[in-house]
């Protein structure tokens, strides 16, 4: 059981920073209560199409602006045209205190862009950067429900060197400096292995950026 060993903070790159277990089982509750409403609109939960014209597997939906690939808009063009949730202060001032959490100073960490990523048990996601932003601001990342496999590569290609990293409920990780246009991808999630109590089946991501757009 591996769920015995002590899980603790690491720094797998410069930048990077993994805490595990930081939200507390009611933070997730109200994060999950929140995501649900979230997804319900005004702009649903969707699928983004990707520029192939394929669907990725993991449905997404965005506070602040509205992202799809690969650009962010304040109306919803591909799921609706609805005008995108309000990015709610209470989530700015969890992403300080998680930058803070990390890095031991907030800095001036202003995130205006959350993207809420659902997985369902056979939902996956593919190496890629994220550059649509234009801020070299960090990006929090805060995991809830089933446990993943986080692959977390490297600034030059999408292959290797990678660290393959198990991200499980109430875990934070940020990526910062050298770190933050680093591939990264989900390899697989672990159904069933979320906490029953937060009544949620899948995964969800919650990423706060800064686009430094206007
Ligand atoms: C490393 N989400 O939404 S979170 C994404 O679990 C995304 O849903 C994944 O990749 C998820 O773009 C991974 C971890 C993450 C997020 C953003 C990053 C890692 C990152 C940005 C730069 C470097
Ligand atoms: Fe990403």
């Amino acid at each position: 059981m591996d769920s015995l060993l002590p899980r603790e903070r690491s720094d797998p790159a410069p930048g990077a920073v993994h805490l595990p277990g930081w939200l507390s089982r009611d933070q997730q509750l109200e994060l999950v209560v929140a995501c649900r409403e979230w997804a319900a609109g005004p702009v649903p939960m969707r699928a983004a199409r990707m520029p192939n014209g394929s669907m990725m597997s993991v449905k997404t939906v965005c506070l602040g602006w509205h992202w799809q690939p690969y650009r962010y808009t304040r109306t919803a063009d591909d799921a609706g045209g609805g005008q995108v949730a309000e990015f709610p202060d209470w989530l700015a001032e969890l992403g300080r205190n998680a930058v803070a959490a990390a890095y031991g100073d907030p800095g001036y960490y202003a995130p205006d862009a959350a993207l809420i990523n659902f997985y369902d048990a056979t939902a996956a996601m593919g190496m890629h950067q994220d550059k649509d932003e234009r801020s070299a601001a960090p990006v929090v990342s805060l995991s809830i429900g089933d446990s993943c496999i986080f692959r977390f590569g490297n600034t030059e290609t999408r292959n290797k060197p990678w660290t393959d990293v198990a991200l499980e409920s109430g875990d934070l990780f940020v990526f910062g400096g050298a770190s933050r246009f680093a591939y990264h991808g989900v390899l697989k999630t672990h159904p069933g292995t979320g906490d029953p109590a937060l009544g949620l089946k899948g995964r969800l991501n919650i990423t706060l950026r800064e686009t430094g757009l206007a």
